[in-house]
């Protein structure tokens, strides 16, 4: 059919001037996208903010990252503990990854006595402290999830500190049941009716 437009065109305007030539392979380009869409969004990497940073933040050390994956695409939970060894406080800003769509910092606060999770705008790592995660009610909140993430992989997640720094980590993928031998009961308990809940 395209063909047959080519050949109609190039019989209609024998002398086919660069530019024509050029708008016609635009528009083809156009008419082909659509389908090439899906696997390339698939394949990847890229969203704004996961450009891949492997800076290391000075005095900050990463302990334990995990995810607690979920079938059916259902959020995860991201957990891991973090020490700063330096003298000013750190600001967990935001994270990012190639494997989720959306990252966004979470804790989990209890309401007449039920827990919820809400959302938050950093979080902060005291000077000389280390901060649990799971023990404090935090965690990462996967969305969106790009490509094949299972228990078993590895996840990296870059986090975006204030000040420009970024910290890369790879996250140990675990089944919903947690399987970690440290976290399990806190992550446990900081994540039921996570599906359910309002983002
Ligand atoms: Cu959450």
């Amino acid at each position: 059919m395209i063909t047959a437009a080519h050949r109609e065109l190039t019989r209609a305007r024998p002398a086919l001037t660069p530019a024509a030539l050029l708008a016609l392979l635009v528009a083809l380009a156009a008419a082909l996208w659509p389908a090439a869409t899906p696997a390339a969004t698939a394949a990847s990497p890229a969203s704004p903010a996961s450009a891949p940073s492997h800076t290391t933040v000075a005095g900050l050390t990463v302990q334990a990252a995990w995810i607690r994956w979920l079938p059916a695409e259902l959020p995860a939970g991201g957990y891991l503990t973090l020490t700063n060894r330096g003298d000013r406080p750190l600001l967990l800003t935001s994270a990012s990854s190639a494997a989720y769509r959306e990252i966004t910092l979470h804790r989990t606060v209890k309401e007449s006595g039920m827990s919820k999770m809400v959302k938050v705008a950093s979080i902060t790592i005291p000077a000389h402290s280390t901060l649990d995660f799971a023990a404090s009610g935090y965690h990462l909140m996967l969305t969106h999830q790009w490509g094949a993430v299972s228990p078993g992989h590895f996840v990296r997640i870059t986090l975006h500190f204030e000040g420009g720094q970024a910290q890369a980590v790879d996250f140990e993928v675990r089944p919903p049941n947690g399987s970690a031998p440290q976290q399990n009961m806190n992550g446990m308990s900081s994540m039921p009716g996570m599906p359910d809940m309002p983002h």
